[in-house]
């Protein structure tokens, strides 16, 4: 296999991120997915639109491409204007609270904090958006964990809610810098790196349960050990199960996450962005690439990440391709 670029990966990661989301979609919220349905619709014709989770992304990726790192004003406000514009495409409940408080003069920093009784969401809502977070800096993945961390504040101020944000985008860097013939095992380096950063006792506990999964472990399986919910404590370890379980491919990644039911849209875009990110954007079946809701608008958004990544990284670094 020849090398990937890093532009493909930036590619993989953005584009990876909507189609796994469009493809998990149908599927939000049922404990059990029957294969046939999943395979009639990764065949079919239909278009592929994509949801919040995608949304929240493109938030991100603007953002940091518009004030070339991270600016929390910046970020929350182009949220706003996604939400504002289309809120219709199957927000949390927590995030459009968020926005409201903002709107009605809590300062930005102290929203999130005020949501379920004052500790904040731990939901998968602040993880599901933080891959362009992982390639921006994916040169530096402490500066990924931190950034990850800051950002998900804006809407998910509970430490679980975050360290699933901190995982998800130091996951996306980690596999956009590993060779896409790596020279081990991909799921046993990523998890002994990624207990380098995580450092909360119920994530650890969860990097420990996933580096005791088998890669092939049947579904049921995963779900009882991981779980497949809309907290990120669950979600986050089993989107890095799917991307990790097939690390040679994308659709086979993307599949088993939606296998796993639950958070499908969710789990399979976390998914699709841990294995676009390792395999890169070419490695996306072209029948899902043609289906893609605002595919060149995601393509051309991934290329303008990777510029303004290279405007704000010293010197001295990683090669463009
Ligand atoms: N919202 C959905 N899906 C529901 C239906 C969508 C349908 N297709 C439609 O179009 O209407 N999906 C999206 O939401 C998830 C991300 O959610 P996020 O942004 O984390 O939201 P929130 O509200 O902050 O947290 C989610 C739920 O988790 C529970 N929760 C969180 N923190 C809690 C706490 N401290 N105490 C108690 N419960 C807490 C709550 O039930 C939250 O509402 C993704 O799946 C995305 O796809
Ligand atoms: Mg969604
Ligand atoms: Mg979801």
């Amino acid at each position: 296999m020849e090398s990937v670029t890093l532009r493909d990966r930036f590619r993989g990661g953005i584009v990876g991120t909507a189609v796994g989301d469009a493809l998990g979609a149908p599927f939000e919220g049922r404990q059990e997915v029957d294969p046939r349905r999943i395979d009639s619709w990764q065949r079919s014709d239909k278009d592929l639109r994509w949801t919040d989770d995608t949304a929240m992304t493109v938030g991100v990726a603007e953002s940091l491409i518009a004030s070339g790192g991270f600016d929390g004003e910046d970020m929350v406000s182009r949220f706003m204007a996604h939400h504002d514009a289309e809120p219709w495409r199957g927000y949390g409940a927590g995030p459009p609270r968020v926005f409201a408080a903002i709107r009605q003069g809590v300062d930005w920093r102290e929203a999130a904090s005020t949501l379920f009784g004052g500790t904040g969401s731990f939901g998968n809502g602040a993880a599901m958006r933080s891959a362009p977070l992982g390639l921006f800096a994916c040169h530096d993945l402490e500066l990924v964990a931190s950034m990850a961390w800051e950002a998900a504040g804006i809407t998910h101020a509970h430490a679980l809610g975050r360290a699933g944000a901190a995982m998800q985008a130091y996951s996306t860097g980690w596999l956009a810098t590993t060779p896409s013939e790596p020279s081990g095992p991909v799921r046993t380096l990523l998890v002994d790196d990624l207990r380098s950063v995580i450092v909360d006792p119920t994530f650890r506990q969860r990097l420990d349960a996933l580096d005791d999964l088998g890669t092939e472990s049947p579904r049921d399986e995963v779900v009882a050990t991981l779980g497949n919910g809309i907290e990120a404590v669950e979600a986050v370890p089993a989107a890095v199960h799917a991307a990790t379980a097939h690390p040679a491919d994308f659709a086979a990644a993307v599949r088993s996450a939606v296998m796993l039911g639950g958070d499908t849209d969710t789990i399979a875009a976390m998914a699709g962005a841990l294995a676009g990110a390792l395999l890169g954007y070419s490695a996306i079946p072209q029948p899902w690439l043609s289906r893609l809701e605002g595919h060149e608008s995601l393509v051309t958004l991934a290329d303008e990440l990777l510029t303004a990544a290279f405007i704000a990284r010293p010197p001295g670094g990683i090669d463009a391709g």
